[in-house]
């Protein structure tokens, strides 16, 4: 199997999962933990059948917690509403797009890095790589879904597992995001295949009110 180096694992807490009565206190354990980002689920309605956050809860976090963030844009049509989220986000800071709603990707990409964030590609799970080599050069980092997106809670999509490792070891420098259902197991299984940043929810972060000792163990299981 390929290797690979595990040492810059990274974290990507996904904020739908907070406890929204007790954020800040959330947010002060993140950064004692060393949290490298805060993931934040952007849903409309219509690319996804669901809503979640919106611009300006990123910008009360942006204002409360030097952590950067990791927009999940699950929206239709990102490229005419980039702009809106322009007051919330800096260097540092990422912003992904899904290719399954984006016309224009390399437009849209490029519109994210105009704005001073990085640009990431997120696949949905029945979405094949091939249209990744048209794009390397644009891109940050892929997110590979391993659950179809709308809702935290669900259950992990096999298939994903191989699909993470055909993208590894086709390109082996390449930045891998997670997202869904990231559990303490399935951690190990999506590092062992060359996952780099994993998006902890329901199924590790938050799974009990022990947040310090979850993050551990998930740091345990990713390096
Ligand atoms: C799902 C969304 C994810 C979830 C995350 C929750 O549409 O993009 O970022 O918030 O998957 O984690 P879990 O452990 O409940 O799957
Ligand atoms: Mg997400």
């Amino acid at each position: 199997m390929e290797k690979h180096n595990h040492k810059n694992s990274k974290i990507a807490v996904s904020m739908m999962c907070a406890d929204f009565l007790n954020l800040e206190q959330n947010i002060r354990e993140f950064e004692a933990c060393g949290i490298e980002y805060l993931h934040i689920d952007i849903m409309d309605g219509s690319f996804v059948p669901n809503y979640t956050l919106g611009v300006d809860f990123c910008r009360v976090l942006k204002n409360a917690t030097s952590i950067p963030l990791d927009l999940h844009l699950m929206i239709s049509e990102p490229e005419r509403k980039l702009e809106w989220f322009a007051s919330a986000i800096g260097e540092g800071d990422c912003i992904s797009i899904h290719y399954e709603s984006t016309a224009h990707v390399q437009r849209a990409l490029r519109k994210i890095r105009d704005m001073g964030a990085s640009p990431i590609i997120a696949l949905n799970p029945a979405t094949p790589l091939a249209m990744l080599e048209n794009i390397l050069d644009d891109i940050t980092a892929v997110l590979i879904m391993t659950v179809n997106p709308g809702y935290a809670g669900q259950t992990l999509i096999p298939s994903t597992i191989d699909k993470i490792r055909k993208l590894r070891s086709e390109y082996k420098t390449v930045i891998i995001q997670a997202d869904g259902n990231v559990s303490f197991e399935n951690a190990k299984i999506m590092r062992d295949v060359g996952v780099n940043i994993f998006v902890a929810g329901s199924s590790s972060v938050f799974v009990s009110n022990d947040i310090a000792g979850n993050i551990r163990k998930l740091r345990e299981n990713i390096n």
